[in-house]
């Protein structure tokens, strides 16, 4: 019978079949999908033939969300699949989730096609940096990226985000800490999924959340995941890493090589750009990061 994987616990997997019956499944035998070396062969939202409590089959996935577990690591995880949006979940503090993470993120979302949606949560902490706020969220919606400034103390952008939950399948991603399982239950409190308190000694999360589970709350389908550490990107050429900005995709046209990777060549536009502050010194410093990674894993 067909089912939706809605819980991986890394050897079994929580199937909800089509009859509304959830079973407690293994895989049989090996898969191998689409080419692609994974630590995990099925994740939450795949859809899957179940022959008593065997997975003996997986459909084609839409589309999915990958990362490599570090940067230069051969392995990669996926994190979800087949789904409609992303609420990437930040903090400007406790904890202060790093640009660089970010960029990561948007740039395999992008490249994987997946819309996402930046929630910018905890800001009834945020008292005194309204500024640092107001800027952040002016940068990320100028490049085109819906941004929801959000308080699940105040209840802050709650009622957006209930509209945009409805109807959809969306993952929960962002670092340990930044509120994603506390949402749910914000949404749905008899959900009582577990929640952790931040680290006092170093202002992060804690890891609560361990496994992938899919829950269907406020007419939707959220996925909760672990907090994510680093994000580094799948194979990806040098060239490609641009199109994914969209600020350094609109400027590269005017650079005198069509080349260009806007690191030191002559007459960048790009660099230029960044120097008159038309593009954020944040998001080329992450552009050049992932291109270092890129150029790096291209000579190991
Ligand atoms: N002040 C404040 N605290 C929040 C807010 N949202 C969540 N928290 C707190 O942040 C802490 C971490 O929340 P979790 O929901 O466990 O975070 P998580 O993203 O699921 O973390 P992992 O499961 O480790 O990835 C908890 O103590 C929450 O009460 C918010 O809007 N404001
Ligand atoms: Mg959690
Ligand atoms: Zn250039």
């Amino acid at each position: 019978m067909r089912g939706l994987v809605i819980k991986s616990t890394g050897s079994r997997y929580g199937v909800e079949l089509v009859s509304g019956q959830v079973v407690d499944a293994r895989i049989k035998g090996r898969f191998r999908l689409q080419g692609i070396r994974t630590t995990n062969p099925l994740a939450v939202g795949d859809w899957v033939e179940v022959d008593g409590e065997q997975i003996v089959a997986i459909e084609e996935r839409r589309n999915y969300i990958i990362r490599k577990a570090s940067n230069l690591s051969k392995e990669s995880h996926i994190l979800a699949a087949n789904i409609d949006r992303v609420f990437l979940f930040v903090t400007l503090a406790q904890p202060e989730t790093p640009n660089e993470f970010v960029d990561r993120f948007l740039v395999t979302a992008k490249a994987y096609d997946v819309p996402v949606v930046i929630v910018v949560n905890k800001v009834d902490v945020l008292e005194g940096e309204e500024d640092y706020l107001s800027n952040y969220c002016y940068l990320y919606r100028s490049l085109g990226y819906e941004v929801v400034p959000c308080s699940l103390v105040t209840g802050q952008g709650m009622d957006e985000l209930r509209g945009l939950v409805a109807g959809h399948v969306s993952l929960l991603a962002g670092n340990s800490g930044v509120g994603k399982s506390s949402f749910l239950n914000a949404l749905e409190p008899t959900l009582q999924v577990k929640t952790g308190a931040i680290s006092k000694a170093h202002s992060t999360g804690m890891h609560t959340t361990t496994f992938a589970e899919m829950f269907t709350v406020a007419g939707g389908k959220l996925i909760d995941i672990p907090g994510i550490k680093g994000f580094g990107l799948i194979d990806m050429e040098e060239a490609e890493i641009g199109h994914y900005f969209p600020e350094i995709f609109q400027y590269a046209k005017q650079c005198k090589f069509g080349d260009c990777l806007h690191r030191n060549e002559p007459d960048c536009a790009v660099r230029k750009a960044v120097e008159e502050h038309l593009i954020s010194e944040s998001r080329y410093q992450s552009y050049l990061s992932i291109l270092a990674d890129v150029s790096a894993g291209k000579y190991r």
